[in-house]
């Protein structure tokens, strides 16, 4: 039993010694020290020793538990700081005086750019931003609007139908005969978002953005809306960029107006872009159709108002230079990053 014990000693301490890493060294402990190991076993048999023998076997037992035990902690220690060194040395070493790496920054869109410093322009003058869904009713964006069934300002929408009475909506003014429905005067809005109609060449998109703006009061004249339009034309281009009010017709307003501006390329001159006109036309505007009060509960003897509209993109490609609508919409960061 002593002779076994001592063998197993041996055997043991060499095993650990040979263990190259902690996964075989687990194995060997698993072999001697295990709950079914060498060890357990040849204690177990201790009861068939003679009495006599019994307490120095035993103690030798315990002996060599406790030296194996604390041999296989060294051993488990040394091939644990062996596997971190190697771990370590296979990260290639950090050299800190290499240049970082850039972060590829991203910017709003130009239209949203554009749309942003509009927004801002009215909103410094009074004017409150109403947003509203994309899929309108009929109402909201034509009956309301004085335009009703068959009337042939219909046809220049080039409307996208969802279903009967429903439709995307072709302009932004729906917003405002909603927010007329809500409100009673004053009232100061522009209505910014995306619209859509069925037409596509170089200056036109099924889908481009809009503001439009209306303000309604007691006693609101053509001179406001001269007035407001030249703060937001100076602002948008330059305080010297000249202006014209051309009549026109909108079945919401009464009278209407387009607005011109001397064009931007030539200064007025006569170019391939104002096609020899000098001029460009940024914007349409009237003072609203008593027709439109009527529709929403106002009275028209009491209140008048004016409103406009104008497309996002075509004031982004008058003030950039831009000559073809699509390349808003190509995402080629060529372009996107020039803003
Ligand atoms: C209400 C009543 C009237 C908004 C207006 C225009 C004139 C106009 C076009 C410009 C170019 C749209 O993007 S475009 O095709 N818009 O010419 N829009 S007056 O009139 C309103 C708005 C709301 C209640």
């Amino acid at each position: 039993m002593e002779d076994e014990l001592l063998r197993l000693r041996r055997e043991a301490l060499a095993g650990f010694a040979a263990a190259s890493d902690l996964s075989t060294l687990e194995d060997c402990r698993v072999r001697y020290l295990g709950r079914k190991g060498l060890l357990s076993t040849a204690m177990r048999g201790l009861g068939q020793a003679s009495e006599a023998d019994r307490p120095r076997l035993g103690k030798l037992a315990n002996e060599v538990k406790v030296e194996l035990e604390a041999a296989l902690d060294g051993r488990r220690a040394e091939l644990g700081s062996q596997e971190t060194g190697r771990r370590s040395q296979a990260v290639p070493p950090l050299d800190l005086t290499l240049p970082g790496r850039a972060i590829p920054f991203g910017r709003p869109h130009p239209v949203s750019q554009v749309m942003a410093e509009i927004c801002g322009i009215f909103e410094r003058l009074g004017f409150a931003v109403a947003e509203g869904p994309d899929v309108e009713l009929d109402f909201y964006n034509f009956e309301g609007l004085n335009i009703p069934p068959h009337h042939p300002a219909r046809d220049m929408h080039d409307t996208f139908y969802v279903s009967d009475g429903v439709l995307l909506r072709t302009h932004t003014s729906p917003m405002q005969v909603r927010a007329m429905q809500r409100q009673s005067p004053p009232l100061r809005m522009i209505a910014p978002g995306k619209v859509y109609r069925c037409d596509s060449d170089l200056t036109h998109t099924p889908m481009f953005h809009q503001v439009e703006g209306f303000l309604v009061d007691r006693q609101v004249s053509f001179a406001d809306l001269k007035g407001v339009l030249s703060l937001f034309i100076a602002q948008v281009f330059s305080p010297q960029t000249a202006i014209r009010f051309r009549p026109s017709f909108f079945p919401f307003t009464e009278p209407s107006a387009e607005v011109d501006i001397a064009c931007v390329i030539c200064g007025g001159k006569g170019c391939r872009v104002c096609k020899q006109t000098g001029w460009l036309e940024i914007l349409g505007a009237g003072l609203i159709d008593p027709a439109v009060f009527e529709k929403v509960g106002y009275d028209p003897e009491l209140y008048s108002g004016f409103a406009f509209g104008l497309g996002v993109e075509r004031i982004t490609m008058l003030k950039y230079g831009i000559t073809d609508i699509r390349l808003f919409y190509e995402n080629d960061l060529r372009f996107l990053r020039q803003f």
